[in-house]
């Protein structure tokens, strides 16, 4: 067993809703719901998070603002304050780096720390979880919880499992037994589709689909099939990874109201392009493929992308080949809900090495790895939650006018 990995997940309780908590004292204790204005009932964006109070009420993350309300119209409604939340996340990662340099960073809130080494540095695995649990809310007077396994895999179910200040240890013998009254849904890879195959053929829990013959999974999944057999079998080899580059910048915006004005799409493309311009210079970085993104009333989403042979990082070049993508796609039946733009095929001007050998001291390339680490942290959740976070972006960005497009990077997978 020597060879036996520890990794930790950690995930923050209530993220948003908590920080709002910790500074509003009147707030404890009570439902709220950070997200979307409710706009009494008519609000048509989600809600970002809530606080366990709220959850009782049935409230959840990503549910429609409205519904929200109808669930707990006394609730604490509020939109949110995005830089607090990062500045909170990049104190969290500080602290997390202070048990190991083996850290990923999953979300805002969440991370994997691969800890085999830097456990006996603290006594040993538990005595690692617990300091780092009560140094987070020490520091941050905000609570985590922790999973910890021999792979990412059972970390993250584990974290989940005892909600909030949850602290779940699963030991390497205890790994099937942990995974077999689960239902499947919990394992990677397993979304709604695979679950209504799996459950037409009997498999509801992890036990049971570990209980297959993985032959018959590769026969109806194929290569798919196999990894979600090994992974029901709690296998996972999935290393922590502590990549840091951004593969791609973009920014979304979703209209407070369908339009189907030409012009208005136009101007909040030339608005998004500009953003999008102007995160690349800041970051140093050029890209060649520019890709459109339009999201119709019904939910139909195109996307065109084009590659061209210069870099770019302009906004009137990337706002031309955006346009000019969109003008095959026919608008003329629907509203448009959302339009993006994103620039990817990256490359630093100069090119990374020099600037890393002969232009920075070592405090810079620390503080650049770091700076970029957070954003694709903060990126990756965006990434994830897709239309919704950018929803809540806007709105979260406070006294910002509905109109202004959320800035967005985008790391591809
Ligand atoms: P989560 O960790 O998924 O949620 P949470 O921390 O609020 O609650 P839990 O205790 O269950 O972990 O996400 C972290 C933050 O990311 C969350 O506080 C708000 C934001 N977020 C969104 O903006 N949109 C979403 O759909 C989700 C799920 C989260
Ligand atoms: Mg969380």
């Amino acid at each position: 067993m020597e060879n036996e990995r520890v990794i930790v997940h950690v995930d923050m309780d209530a993220f948003f809703a908590s920080v709002e908590q910790r500074d509003n004292p009147e707030y404890r204790g009570k439902p709220v719901v950070v997200g979307a204005d409710p706009k009494g009932g008519h609000g048509r964006g989600v809600a970002a998070t809530c606080s366990y109070e709220a959850r009782q009420y049935g409230i959840h993350s990503a549910m429609p603002i409205s519904q929200a309300f109808r669930l707990c119209p006394n609730a604490v409604f509020l939109r949110g304050r995005m830089d607090v939340y990062e500045d909170v996340s990049r104190e969290i990662f500080r602290i997390l780096e202070q048990f190991t340099p083996d850290v990923e960073p999953v979300g805002i809130d969440e991370a994997f720390l691969d800890v085999t080494r830097t456990a006996r540095l603290f006594g040993d695995k538990r005595a690692l979880a617990e300091k780092l649990q009560k140094r987070i809310e020490e520091q941050t007077g905000l609570t985590a919880s922790l999973g910890l396994g021999p792979n990412k895999l059972i970390a993250k179910i584990a974290s989940d499992m005892k909600k909030p200040r949850g602290l779940v240890i699963v030991e390497p013998h205890e790994v099937e037994a942990f995974l077999r009254p689960l239902p499947v849904e919990k394992l990677w890879g397993v979304g709604k589709k695979t679950a209504a195959v799996l459950h037409e053929l009997g498999v509801r829990t992890i036990g049971d689909l570990a209980g297959t013959d993985s032959g018959e999974m590769i026969r109806r999944f194929g290569k798919h099939g196999e990894c979600m057999w090994e992974l029901a079998h709690g296998r996972d080899e999935s290393q922590v990874e502590v990549s840091w580059v951004v593969k791609s910048v973009g920014n979304e915006h979703t209209f407070e109201h369908d339009t189907d004005s030409p012009k208005l799409v136009e101007a909040t493309l030339m608005q998004l392009s500009e953003s999008v311009a102007h995160r690349l210079r800041q970051a140093g970085l050029r890209g060649r493929t520019v890709t459109v993104k339009i999201r119709f009333e019904n939910f139909t989403t195109l996307t065109r992308s084009e590659t061209v042979e210069r870099l770019l990082d302009s906004a009137p070049e990337i706002f031309e080949i955006a346009t000019s993508n969109l003008e095959r796609v026919r608008m003329k039946d629907h509203k448009v809900r959302l339009v993006g733009v994103s620039v990817s095929g990256l490359e630093e001007p100069g090119g990374q090495r020099q600037t890393l050998l002969f232009e920075s001291s070592h405090e810079d390339r620390e503080r650049e790895r770091k700076r970029r680490l957070l954003a694709q942290a903060i990126d990756r959740i965006k990434e994830r939650y897709g239309e919704n976070a950018l929803r809540q972006g806007t709105s979260l960005l406070g006294p910002e006018p509905p109109e202004t497009p959320e800035r967005r990077a985008k790391p591809e997978r």
